[in-house]
């Protein structure tokens, strides 16, 4: 390269610049952001009211509440119950005998329900997953912003992943227990994480679930039942392949190769060190800031450890519905597997001095969202009020958690 080359190079480059910082200024400008940021997001009654098409992958998306949902109706403060009877979420794997068959009763007959109700009932499986699908395709503007610039809200790649999919699946419980009209009910988890040979483990004498738990569980693969969903991928279908922690982005597409167990669970077993690592601030394990006035963040970069993999790598493996956050929540497998992703940050959280590692900042523990409750009730739930899942009423079956910590520092 000649040293005119270079000059012109260099001016191009500072034309480029000096373009961008016009633009963020306008930005700005137009935006009031100077006046806004510092504040938690909040999904309000408003909020709800201008929901608008979203979209995912350039596919446009219709997830608003149905029309003839009525939006208004007041808002109740949620309050985790701190004196409830704690219950159990168990790893499905460890699930037999008549255990398993009662369970499976219930949990078919839950989502038969669930299918059936009108499409008017947020506790429809259509709503549930459009919930899931409005916060996460640019549905939601934050209240006074403009959609057009950008200022919508996704609960995904920031902080408050975490929390927003503890709560909804959450409610999701609460719901399958009010259509079974059993209180006790639990949404057992899918141990995909758990590629522990029994027969190896040390820990095979001491207390709790020492199953492999990284196949599909069967009681979501039975194609007569409501569990099942057709759209998943193929491999799903096949019985005894090991899911796929870490399918690097390249993979997405054509085809993901299938992994035999001895290089799927190495693998596996690595991808877990890595998206349970401490890290060493909340950035780190809980993803990027995200405020009332920022714009929204579609960049799998922005996510904290865990959701970056195993959770997106997850989304990749299932495939079909659950591949894009618009239709993930239709399939009632979204649950189970959510249900363990809940679990890991509990564990996370009481694994040395993690717990110093939790954001301590204001907007984000006053975060808020809406839920609607098991009876069609509009909750208000603050991040804060989510962080204990004894507050919430639940506890999980102590697994095989070392398997995937062995050899870690
Ligand atoms: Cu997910």
């Amino acid at each position: 390269m000649d040293i005119t080359t270079s000059a012109q190079q260099l001016r191009f480059n500072f034309l480029i610049q000096l373009t961008a910082y016009v633009v963020l200024f306008i930005n700005v400008m137009q935006s009031g952001i100077s006046e806004v940021q510092g504040a938690p997001v909040r999904i309000t009654l408003q909020t709800l009211q201008n929901c608008r098409n979203g979209s995912t992958f350039s596919r446009t998306t219709s997830c608003c509440p149905a029309p003839d949902v009525d939006l208004n109706v007041p808002v109740v403060d949620f309050v985790p119950k701190r004196h409830g009877v704690c219950r159990v979420r168990k790893a499905l794997q460890c699930l037999s005998g008549e255990e398993l068959r009662i369970y499976t009763e219930k949990l078919t007959t839950a989502y038969e329900i669930m299918r059936n109700l009108p499409a008017s009932d947020p506790r429809s499986l259509m709503q549930q997953g459009r919930i899931h699908c409005a916060y996460c395709t640019g549905s939601f503007t934050h209240d006074g912003l403009s959609a057009a610039a950008n200022f919508t809200i996704d609960i995904h790649f920031n902080w408050l992943f975490l929390p927003w999919h503890r709560t909804f699946v959450y409610f999701h419980e609460r719901i399958l227990q009010k259509l079974l009209n059993d209180e006790t009910f639990s949404l057992h988890f899918w141990n995909f994480d758990n590629g522990a040979d029994a027969t190896n483990s040390t820990q095979v004498e001491t207390e709790g679930c020492f199953k492999p738990g990284h196949f599909v569980p069967r009681i979501y693969n039975n194609n007569s039942t409501s569990t099942f969903d057709s759209n998943r991928s193929n491999r799903t279908l096949v019985p005894y392949i090991v899911a796929d922690l870490s399918i690097p982005g390249a993979e997405f597409f054509p085809l993901i190769p299938v992994r035999v167990a001895d290089e799927a669970v190495p693998r596996n077993r690595e991808a877990m060190r890595i998206g349970m690592e401490r890290g060493t601030i909340p950035r780190d394990f809980f993803g990027v800031t995200f405020k009332y006035g920022d714009v929204r963040i579609v960049n799998v970069t922005s996510a904290g450890s865990l959701e970056f993999q195993p959770h997106s790598s997850m989304h990749r493996w299932i495939g079909g519905g659950i591949l894009l956050p618009g239709t993930a929540a239709f399939d009632p497998m979204f649950y189970t597997f959510h249900a363990n992703f809940d679990r890991l940050w509990h564990i996370w959280m009481e694994t040395g001095d993690n717990r110093k590692l939790q954001p301590t900042d204001p907007d984000w523990l006053d975060a808020e969202f809406l839920f609607w409750d098991e009876n069609q009730v509009l909750r208000r739930v603050k991040v804060r009020d989510t962080l204990s899942i004894g507050d919430l009423g639940y506890s999980y079956e102590k697994v095989n958690d070392a398997f995937w910590m062995e050899g870690a520092e």
